[in-house]
């Protein structure tokens, strides 16, 4: 049977209700039209400064102008989408006051960040009450690496629906790959990429029915805004899919890009590629050098075929290349130490399988055949904080794993990155793996797509922080609908949560 777009309309049963929203309390919607370049007004960003920062973001449903047009049903941080840019540097203390004016509870993730996951600060546990607020106070560490990150409401199981109303913004550590000294001069350019969706009535679709071919995307809450370029010119782009659903194959044509930092890390080891698949979540910056002529070139998404959605291939932004020729910039082959618990001593290895199907007309998504409405403090693995374990992730989600057809499922997993040491075919139905392919590590990730009837495998070390947090299917419609899990880092005593994380009473408050 083949499970059309249809079937996810009536999933309404499961405590998703936008429809009675409250009057429009906010109305500063900024999207520009097309043909603009790009730029980021000085209220979109909030910079800490004296190792600190404390901003106010107000959670609302809002109107937002996009491409001419306006919505009224849009879901904002402060009526912006996407929401504000906050920029920190490692060792800030960064607080923020969270109201909630939307009709659902929601709180808010740092996705990426390497932070703690408990109390008042990465803990995705918390939830927000309409009309209520809550304080955050963010210590990132002195150490933290600097790169790009983001940040999205995590309050299970509403976190699609937010984020497709514009819940999201992009939060930058300073430091990392763009303090390298040999890109000094060069010009550096943020970009998010997101989703948006019209109903027949023209409000925002924040169910995602919209099929992949009638959906626009964003580039920095832009539809096909243009930037510049000098013949030959290196530029720093850094890019974060801050989208529900969509995965972004990039790619400028005749161009190559230098990959320095992926999912917030400078890699240590730099590569270069003619495309760069990216899943939701997913962040990558690289370097580009334009042709030496002068003239304008699209920046495109050039398809990707997920399994559920096939992503068509559409120009995602105007490159103008222009003025007078400028210098290209190499960069040596390393510029980082890998870490040193990549090739010591691992302490546990795992084993998790992605798969779905459809229960009384109702698509739901698993991790090792349970979904997380179900866990119980049973289900939840404790790893020992500091400690280096391997997982192997595989994806069943195909006819051969009794899935209605094949699917991809990007993982993510909160508070440490991961390096992806291992891939290939695994076949659910005989358990045979073929196709292996032996990686070795450029740069850690806190996203990977797992193919369908495929796996990968990786290390990561638990570091610094006790406390429970979760991994999940970083398709936020997977995520609401049962593919995520708990984990539970404890110290030697056995010890973790604490107040504010997940009590046992607690895993099923929201049924
Ligand atoms: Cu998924």
């Amino acid at each position: 049977m083949a499970l059309s777009r249809r079937n996810f309309i009536g999933l309404t049963g499961l405590g998703i209700g936008l429809t009675a929203l409250p009057p429009v309390v906010s109305s500063a919607g900024i999207l520009d039209n097309t043909e603009k370049p790009i730029r980021m007004p000085k209220d979109r960003i909030f910079r800490s400064s004296g190792g600190k920062l404390s901003l106010n973001l107000i959670a609302a449903p809002g109107t937002v102008n996009v491409a001419g047009a306006r919505h009224a049903n849009a879901q904002t941080y402060n009526g912006r989408l996407p929401g504000p840019m906050i920029v920190v540097s490692p060792g800030d203390r960064l607080r923020i006051n969270l109201q909630n004016q939307t009709t659902l509870p929601t709180n808010l993730h740092y996705h990426g960040m390497h932070v703690s996951p408990k109390g008042h600060q990465d803990n995705v546990f918390v939830q927000i009450p309409t009309g209520g607020d809550f304080d955050y106070d963010v210590r990132i560490p002195k150490d933290h690496p600097g790169g790009l990150y983001w940040y999205h409401p995590h309050w299970h199981p509403n976190v699609g629906p937010q984020v497709w109303g514009g819940m999201a913004g992009l939060l930058m550590v300073r430091g990392g790959a763009a303090a390298l000294p040999e890109l000094k001069n060069v010009r550096r350019r943020v970009f998010s990429l997101g989703q948006v969706a019209f109903t027949p009535d023209g409000e925002l679709d924040l169910y995602g029915t919209t099929p992949p071919e009638d959906q626009a995307h964003l580039v920095n809450g832009q539809i096909m805004p243009e930037v510049s370029m000098r013949p030959g010119e290196t530029q720093f782009w850094q890019f974060a899919n801050i989208g529900v659903n969509a995965y972004y194959r990039l790619k400028l044509p005749n161009h190559t890009f230098t990959v320095v930092e992926e999912d917030g890390i400078k890699v240590w080891q730099t590569w270069e590629t003619d495309s760069l698949l990216m899943p939701p979540g997913k962040r990558y910056g690289f370097l580009v050098t334009a042709q030496q002529r002068a003239g304008s070139l699209n920046f495109m998404q050039a398809g990707y075929n997920q399994g559920f959605d096939d992503w068509p291939k559409t120009p995602l932004m105007r490159v103008r290349v222009k003025g007078e020729p400028a210098k290209s910039v190499t960069l040596p082959e390393g510029i980082g130490d890998k870490p040193s618990w990549l090739s010591g001593p691992v302490k546990r290895r795992r084993v998790l399988t992605l798969s779905q199907n459809v229960v009384d007309g109702q698509p739901l998504f698993y991790i090792d055949g349970m979904l997380y409405d179900n866990l119980t403090m049973a289900d939840v693995p404790r790893v020992l904080v500091n400690s280096t374990e391997e997982w192997v992730v595989r994806n069943a989600s195909s006819p051969l794993g009794g899935s209605p057809h094949p699917e991809d499922h990007p993982f993510h997993i909160h508070i440490n990155g991961f390096a992806v040491v291992e891939r290939g075919d695994w076949n659910p139905a005989t358990n045979q793996v073929s196709n292996r392919q032996i990686i070795v590590p450029r740069g850690e990730a806190d996203t990977e797509n797992v193919p369908s009837n495929g796996y990968i495998k990786f290390r990561t070390k638990f570091a610094d922080y006790v406390g429970r947090s979760v991994y999940h299917c970083h398709i936020l419609f997977h995520e609401d609908h049962g593919m995520m899990g708990v984990f539970d880092v404890v110290n030697e005593d056995g010890i973790g949560p604490g107040p504010g994380q997940l009590l046992d009473s607690e895993l099923h408050q929201h049924n």
